[in-house]
């Protein structure tokens, strides 16, 4: 097989999963299972994009070092992961919190760390095979790393307890596979062509695209599966509000609110004679 050839195989397997996604989330739905739906699809399609542009020979640069006859950097993987880390965080963080509100500083302190991670990782690719830089930017990128392990199984972890038991046991689930499938991108980068070349192009390449599928496609599918379980359970068990639902009967911002002195309830709210209450429904 080919460098082009496992490209293709990337490309094509993000349009399937593209696909599933799409067949999936369609339908009526609730607020979470819509998150995780548009999330997923548009990981798939980002990383569709990246995997074509690669195939057709405009996703990467020639550099000259790195043997003999130099090696093919592809950035364009890097766009792809600056794009679809953050958005696969944030659904991690949304099965673990519900609302992106709840601890948005720290949500959103988690997707810095994740981009710094790409960020600096991509000057550790760019940085010429065998310089110090290289493993400087490298041991940067690692540190972001950590602290991304240190947002989903210390501050996600410990919001997911509060969500719900059903909310911690699917987190539980999400994050240990997102955190061993994640560890090994940078082994593989260490490995391969933009590391210590103990891999050449081909495996470095089909990796990369094996790791993508099982990150984006396989991972992707199995969460919006499961979303949609637990969503189903919480309906039929009563917890979904109204305005949670997708179409919803009512927006949220066309129910009336009680006051702060009201009782909550159905009649209090129907009777309610002040068109904005202080206290939100939810
Ligand atoms: C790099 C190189 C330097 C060190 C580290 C890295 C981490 C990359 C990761 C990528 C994850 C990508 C995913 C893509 C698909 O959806 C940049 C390889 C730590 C964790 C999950």
């Amino acid at each position: 097989m080919t460098v082009n050839a496992w490209l293709w195989i990337g490309a094509i397997a993000m349009a399937i999963g593209a696909a599933v996604q799409l067949v999936i989330g369609w339908g009526p739905r609730t607020r979470d299972v819509e998150n995780h739906y548009l999330l997923h699809l548009f990981v798939c399609l980002a990383a569709m994009a990246s995997y074509l542009v690669m195939a057709t020979g405009d996703g990467a640069i020639h550099l000259a070092d790195g043997g003999p006859v130099g090696r093919d950097f592809y950035f364009a993987r890097y766009v792809d992961w600056s794009i679809t880390t953050p958005m696969l965080l944030l659904g991690l963080g949304l099965t673990a919190m519900h609302s992106p509100f709840r601890r948005w500083a720290a949500l959103l302190g988690v997707l810095f760390a994740d981009s710094y991670m790409i960020i600096t990782g991509l000057f550790a690719g760019l940085s010429p095979v065998g310089s110090g830089q290289k493993w400087l930017w490298y041991i940067v990128s690692c540190a972001a790393f950590a602290f991304v392990y240190i947002g989903i199984w210390g501050i996600f972890r410990s919001e997911a307890k509060k969500t719900s038991e059903e909310a911690a046991s699917l987190f539980r689930t999400n994050a240990t596979i997102l955190s061993a499938v994640w560890f090994l991108y940078p082994v593989v980068f260490l490995l391969g062509t933009e590391g210590t070349l103990f891999m050449g192009d081909v495996p470095t390449a089909a990796a990369y695209t094996l790791l993508d599928i099982v990150a984006k496609v396989g991972y992707g599918t199995f969460s919006l599966i499961e979303t949609k379980r637990k969503a189903a359970r919480e309906l039929a068990a009563g917890l979904i509000p109204d305005p949670d639902l997708r179409p919803a009967p009512a927006a949220f911002h066309e129910i009336r609110a009680p006051a702060r002195n009201e009782a909550v309830g159905d009649e209090a709210i129907e009777t309610n004679e002040r068109p904005f209450g202080t206290r939100r429904r939810t």
